[in-house]
């Protein structure tokens, strides 16, 4: 079997997404997620231009050499547009092996070792009521896990307002220059315990709790922060502090059993060995389309897994429904999963995306279609011409900048 084409489809039905398309000299396709939130068109570009011609007339079997010779071989190594390009790449050969197989992924990555895969919903509120109604909504949806946001007193914005994973999604990448939020840290701090016993006073502790703090505080502010949730059981708070300097993290593990999970923009094994390797996490959320694929998630998968972190991988709503799919195959697989995070799409997502996973009882399941089970309709995406849009940027009231 040999690879024929390579075609990078970039489409806008309700947001940006980037696409990859494998083809086969044996008509079997493969289809990958290439969408890097606020820069798609680097990675559509680094796919045409710099791996589709070292592509086209390679042995689509053969995954794990592809991925070595696009890692090794490009000399200059790792970074999200890389690795999301790899990742792409990496997605279509597995889903092209699932095909020619006959098997569903998750058949070849040792078969399911779970009934199915829990996600988390994306409760918000502009109000302490207006979040708490949205928790109801979720629980009455059957979901077992529930992230919380909330517009904090004081501040015009913060992030994960806006839309619900059954509906409007969220989706932050909303103007065609970056959106300026302004921030406060004490506002903030001050504001989140009380949120948080509310939701456990309505709802009781028979659901899972979780928050994003997306990466604004300081080592000694997440310590703080999470200590002061600690009365409330959180699954996890993510990305407390920005994860590069990985050895922060122990400053706020002396302080607090709140559980951590970081890794979203992570996009090799590198950016989180110390945090797994000293178990100063306790989930890591590197996602298939952004960290290299399948093939390499499996083994930052397999590295939390010897050292007790669990699996909580991205799936905000740009991430496509090809990636979710993938995701949902190697959730569906590994020992070590914890959950999976499920923001849903904008419509009209569903013209173009045509997906075979379930959701019911707080559990999706891929599907048993061979490959990732995913196809795409080419006609209805060129309906849905690219838009540049960007993720807002935030400053401290001073003017600094921040981290949003
Ligand atoms: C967030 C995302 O889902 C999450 O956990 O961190 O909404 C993130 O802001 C977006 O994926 C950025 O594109
Ligand atoms: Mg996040």
């Amino acid at each position: 079997m040999r690879i024929t084409d390579v075609k990078v489809i970039v489409t806008a039905p309700g947001r940006n997404y980037v696409t990859l398309k494998i083809s086969t000299d044996e008509g079997v396709v493969g289809w990958g997620d290439a969408t890097l939130n606020g820069r798609e068109l680097s990675v559509a570009s680094y796919l045409t231009e710099h791996v589709a011609p070292l592509l086209v007339g390679r042995d689509p079997q053969r995954i794990e050499d592809i991925w070595q010779y696009l890692y090794r071989g490009a000399y200059w190594r790792r970074g999200p547009v890389t690795m999301t390009a790899i990742a792409a790449v990496d997605v279509a050969l597995w889903d092209i092996k699932g095909k020619i197989a006959g098997l569903p992924v998750y058949q070849l990555l040792g078969g399911a070792s779970r009934d199915g895969v829990m996600v988390y919903g994306h409760a918000n509120g502009e109000t302490v009521d207006d979040l708490l109604a949205d928790v109801g909504r979720f629980l009455d949806l059957g979901y077992r896990a529930v992230r919380v946001q909330a517009a904090v007193p004081g501040l015009e914005k913060t992030y994960g307002m806006g839309g619900n994973s059954h509906g409007r999604t969220y989706e932050p990448a909303d103007g065609d220059l970056p959106a300026e939020h302004a921030w406060e840290t004490g506002p903030y701090l001050d504001f989140l315990p009380g949120l948080m016993a509310a939701v456990r006073e309505r709802y009781g502790y028979g659901f899972h709790l979780l928050h994003d703090v997306h990466h604004r505080l300081t080592p000694i502010e997440a310590a703080r922060l999470g200590k002061s949730l600690e009365p409330y059981r959180m699954f996890w708070i993510e990305d407390a502090t920005p994860a590069e300097d990985q050895q922060a993290f122990r400053l706020i593990r002396q302080h607090t059993t709140t559980p951590l999970a970081v890794g979203e923009v992570f996009n090799s094994i590198w950016d989180c060995q110390q945090l797994i390797s000293e178990r100063l996490i306790d989930y890591i959320r590197t996602s298939v389309s952004h960290a290299g694929g399948i093939t390499h998630l499996r083994r930052i998968f397999d590295h939390a897994h010897l050292h007790g972190v669990r699996t909580g991988s991205h799936g905000a709503g740009d991430l496509s429904p090809v990636s979710f799919a993938a995701a949902l195959h190697v959730d569906l697989a590994v020992p070590n999963f914890g959950i999976q995070e499920y923001m849903g799409h904008l419509d009209p997502w569903q013209e173009v995306f045509k997906v075979g996973y379930t959701f019911e009882n707080g559990l999706f399941h891929p599907g048993d279609a061979p490959g990732i089970g995913v196809d795409v309709d080419e006609e209805a995406a060129a309906r849905y011409p690219y838009q540049r849009r960007y993720l807002p940027v935030n400053r401290l009231r001073d003017g600094s900048m921040h981290d949003w």
